[in-house]
């Protein structure tokens, strides 16, 4: 080889070396969003309990969202969940209940499953309130199922998510469950509501052909972003949906 061109090879090489020590400036890897590991995190632990995961319309009917529940038109609950109507019998789900009911309506009991999903209510937005959030609800249909088997899964359920921690329940009052009841946690010196359960009302089990004297059940609802608030100190429900890479970087 000619020894300029031997010259001007050395000279490329030289030029195009790479330094593999220097740092790489990077793209920061995709992250899983906090509401999505949470939902894993509460599916995984109802999985484990023997629970199945069922998924249903967001757009349904009067008759799944309401009626069926044992929620009558002019029924004061109503009130509780304010629609977003699409039409006179169209609307978006404000709760994940249907999926339970189209659930039982083609599969008999004995029933263990759990309703993750987008939900919808007609609130004003504040740190608290968002008019789309993320529930999973959790049904549970057997012969001889008592209050007893409600409170040790729902206390087995939230010693796994948070920790051994001091729960309380709560009469209170819904329409598809009797009794009712809602449940406390206490987080960091504060009790805090985290979520409402109670034994499914035999009227609903009736509506479905579903002889109540035979089967009984119970029934919750929880809400993902309540959840993902505590555990994480979150100040606001909107950090959730605003993709602000400075919140979403820290989990
Ligand atoms: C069937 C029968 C009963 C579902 C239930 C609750 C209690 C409840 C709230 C928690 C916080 C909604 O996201 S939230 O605002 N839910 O307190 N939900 S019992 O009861 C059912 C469901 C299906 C067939």
């Amino acid at each position: 080889m000619a020894s300029c061109l031997r010259g001007s090879l050395y000279k490329k090489i030289e030029d195009e070396k790479i330094d593999v020590t220097i740092p790489c400036t990077g793209t920061l890897p995709g992250n899983k969003h906090p509401l999505i590991s949470t939902q894993d995190e509460i599916i995984d632990i109802f999985c484990g309990l023997g629970y199945s995961v069922e998924n249903g319309p967001e757009i349904e009917s009067d008759f799944y969202n309401f009626e069926s529940l044992n929620i009558p038109k002019d029924h004061p609950a109503r009130d509780m969940q304010d629609t977003f109507y699409l039409d006179e019998n169209r609307l978006l789900r404000t709760h994940t209940s249907p999926v339970q009911i189209r659930y039982l309506e083609n599969n008999p009991p004995p029933v263990r499953i759990i309703a993750p999903g987008r939900v919808y209510r007609r609130d004003a937005v504040d740190a608290t309130h968002s008019p789309v959030f993320n529930q999973v609800e959790v049904l549970c249909i057997d012969q001889d199922i008592n209050f007893s088997h409600l409170r040790g899964t729902v206390l087995s359920f939230l010693k796994t998510f948070f920790g051994d921690i001091p729960v309380r329940f709560r009469a209170s009052y819904f329409p598809f469950t009797e009794p009712s009841a809602e449940v406390d946690v206490q987080w960091k010196g504060k009790w805090l509501e985290v979520m409402g359960c109670g034994m499914v009302d035999p009227k609903v089990l009736e509506k479905l052909g579903i002889d109540s004297e035979k089967w009984t059940g119970f029934a919750a609802g929880l809400g993902v972003e309540r959840f993902c608030m505590v555990r994480h100190q979150i100040d606001d429900i909107r950090r959730f949906y605003t993709n602000d890479l400075r919140f979403l970087e820290q989990f």
